[in-house]
């Protein structure tokens, strides 16, 4: 954000909101996210912060020093409405001391000792020279960066702060945002406007909204973004021209005060496509193509020292790679490992579903994958989807994590709502990260979750530490004004950087943290929207695809379309769903043995995946005592009406929350209510038709 915008901040809160409001609550556009800073309207937690919070003191300087302050000054002045001043030395007592390694020596004098990971951050009340203050303290500018964001929060969300002793460290070290934008300016399965990204404007001009891209993103603790649509296979490979690279310059430069690394698609093809030099070939172990990349790769590196590295979709629903010259993925991705060598780091996609004799695309990426475990380089990565399918309203986890110990895996998660209501409904997603991160893959003996997966703890390679983790999350940012489409969607895009951060934060701190941020700190109002948002996942899946159901939507990926995927969904007039069991696609088999088992028996196999691993008769009985046909019915109902109390919930929160984006909220609720019921009418008319022996009868009415 650049000074005159927080000048103009500062005065608008500080004067006009200091203002008594009679009136009605002033619109809101969502603009400001979880970073409002809203007026601290309860007068004795106002008392008590402005005692603890009464100067502002930096022990250094730097471009992330100057966002410390700017950060600082404006939070701070807008949540007490009045300004907080910056001084060279303490003066007083609650003053906030801000501070990085070089002052280490001095904090452990004091009781604070800075924490081992270089991101992580303590946030501590000491005493210094006889006064009581807070210091917020990093290895690094940019930990203290999150620390100040770390201590903002705790006043947005009305903790105490007279006594803190707060350690924070990611778990995990790159936390990116895989952005789908095509260069064309358009959002593959993006639901908020266009990319933020002015390719045209770029390099000369830097639109403010960039730099409040990258300050959102540091204020949750992501660290890194890939710029280009992994798809746009018509100019994937146009951003690697030199023209290109000095427009991504201009954007790394404005990022890196927040220490958002930039990250490109690495379109496979683009040696035979990118000039001057271009070649006839893309093959992987061609001495050419290996320095067509190490000779690209330093020219970016010339101009963004700290480029994060490559990002690859490679022999993939059609697109190139190295299997088109009958080389592996390993062969591919390490050419491109060499050529960033310990500069960066190569993401390469496990999401694989072709060429392959097995007719059960969800054990594809295993089969590609597990042999190839300890042939890549150390700087790479691969990436797989959170599920062996898609990204599913629910669906198990993909058997890929764990299975590769000597390979560094990194998570892929969805922000974006492709399969979950999109840019239309409210669909809170943590309680899905938290499902994926807290499964027991068994991999190491019980225990081992895929959170210590990804984080590397559960592994006994010594290669696979704390440098090479990773998660990324396909972004669902835009250019619409609130940035996300609609203003629930922005939760997701918290609480994937926050769990990115920290896995073991649950669904529903986090969704308070957010809720208070970015609505209202009233309880009642908390406990409301709170309540709305943590049944809101289980609702779509319960009306799109219960029960192990998936992949059942049409194209474009939001309406019901179960007569176009029967392939999925293998109903009959027995019964319904995909025998994935020992007896069937034995697809169970690439699981570790306890989960192997578990899957396998009809019996034991949690109900949420029945159909996913099970063809179930339509009159087989589940716990409930229901027949698998009621409870079907049970489900989509309960879905639904999951909705219509939602609509309830918000309609009484009217008088707390700004017209604007409470009627931006219903309206969309309304949209989301009817098409939950039009997924279940339709799902069930389909089904029906099927048991009755006669899938003809089925029309699409
Ligand atoms: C599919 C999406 C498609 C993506 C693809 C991928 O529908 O838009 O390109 O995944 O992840 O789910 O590459």
């Amino acid at each position: 954000m650049n000074k005159k915008v927080i000048f103009y901040l500062i005065n608008f809160f500080v004067f006009f909101k200091a203002a008594p409001v009679y009136a009605e609550i002033a619109d809101e556009t969502g603009y400001n996210l979880w970073l409002r800073y809203e007026r601290v309207a309860d007068a004795d937690h106002l008392a008590t912060y402005s005692r603890h919070a009464t100067e502002i003191v930096l022990l250094d300087k730097s471009p992330v020093f100057t966002v410390i302050e700017s950060e600082l000054k404006m939070g701070l002045a807008v949540l007490f409405g009045k300004e907080v001043s910056v001084s060279e030395s303490v003066t007083q007592d609650g003053a906030i001391l801000v501070a990085n390694r070089k002052q280490g020596a001095m904090l452990a004098q004091h009781g604070v000792s800075l924490p081992a990971k270089e991101q992580g951050y303590v946030i501590q009340t000491i005493e210094y020279n006889g006064r009581k203050i807070t210091v917020i303290a990093s290895n690094t500018d940019i930990g203290a960066l999150y620390g100040t964001y770390g201590f903002l929060r705790l006043l947005q969300t009305q903790n105490d702060i007279s006594k803190i002793a707060i350690t924070s460290e990611p778990k995990v070290n790159l936390r990116l945002l895989n952005h789908w934008d095509n260069l064309d300016g358009g959002i593959e399965r993006g639901y908020a406007g266009r990319t933020l990204w002015k390719w045209k404007e770029l390099p000369g001009k830097v639109d403010d909204r960039l730099i409040d891209y990258a300050r959102y993103n540091a204020s949750v603790g992501i660290n890194g973004a890939v710029l280009n649509n992994v798809n746009d296979i018509r100019n994937n490979h146009v951003i690697l021209e030199s023209e290109y690279i000095d427009k991504i310059k201009a954007i790394a430069d404005a990022w890196r005060p927040y220490g958002v690394r930039v990250y490109l698609n690495a379109y496979f093809a683009s040696p035979k496509l990118v000039g001057p030099n271009k070649l006839e070939t893309a093959d992987p172990l061609d001495p050419r193509v290996q320095k067509w990349w190490k000779d690209k790769t330093d020219e970016i590196y010339a101009k963004i020292p700290d480029f994060g590295g490559y990002l690859v979709k490679a022999n993939s629903e059609g697109q190139p790679g190295p299997q088109d010259y009958g080389r592996t993925h390993a062969d591919g991705a390490n050419m491109l490992a060499r050529a960033l060598g310990d500069r960066g780091v190569v993401f390469w996609r496990a999401f694989v579903y072709a060429n392959l004799k097995d007719p059960d695309r969800a054990k594809h990426a295993y089969i590609e994958f597990k042999g190839l475990d300890g042939k890549f380089l150390p700087n790479v990565f691969v990436q797989s989807k959170n599920g062996a399918i898609d990204f599913q309203p629910r669906e198990p986890v993909s058997p890929l994590f764990g299975a590769l110990p000597k390979t560094n895996v990194a998570m892929e998660f969805q922000v974006t709502q492709e399969y979950l209501g999109q840019g239309k409904q409210l669909v809170y997603l943590a309680p899905l990260y938290k499902e994926v991160l807290d499964f027991d893959t068994y991999a190491y003996g019980k225990g081992t979750t895929v959170g210590k997966i990804i984080d590397g703890s559960a592994s006994d390679n010594d290669d696979i530490v704390f440098e090479r983790t990773a998660v990324a999350g396909v972004a669902n940012t835009g250019s619409d004004i609130n940035w996300c489409g609609h203003h629930f969607a922005q939760s997701n895009w918290y609480a994937f950087g926050r769990l990115a951060w920290d896995y073991s934060l649950s669904s529903e701190e986090l969704a308070t943290e957010w809720v208070r941020m970015t609505w209202s700190n009233k309880d009642a109002v908390v406990q409301t929207i709170k309540d709305m948002m943590m049944g809101s996942r289980e609702a779509c899946v319960n009306y799109q695809t219960p029960l192990g159901l998936y992949h059942m939507m049409g194209r474009g990926h939001y309406i019901p379309a179960p007569e176009r995927n029967i392939r999925y969904i293998k109903a009959s007039k027995d019964g319904i769903g995909v025998d994935r069991t020992s007896n069937g696609t034995k697809y169970v088999e690439q699981y570790f043995p306890n989960n192997r088992d578990m899957f396998n028996n009809i019996d034991t196999c949690p109900e949420v995946y029945l159909m996913w691993y099970h063809h179930v008769k339509w009159d087989h009985r589940l716990k409930s005592g229901r027949t698998m046909w009621e409870e079907l019915n049970y489900k989509y109902n309960d879905g639904v009406e999951y909705v219509s109390r939602m609509r309830e919930q918000w309609n009484s929160l009217k008088s707390e929350i700004d017209a604007r984006r409470f009627g931006e909220v219903s309206a969309k609720l309304a949209i989301q209510e009817a098409d939950a019921g039009v997924w279940r009418d339709h799902c069930l008319r389909y089904f029906s038709a099927w048991k009755s022996g006669d899938p003809q009868s089925f029309t699409d009415k």
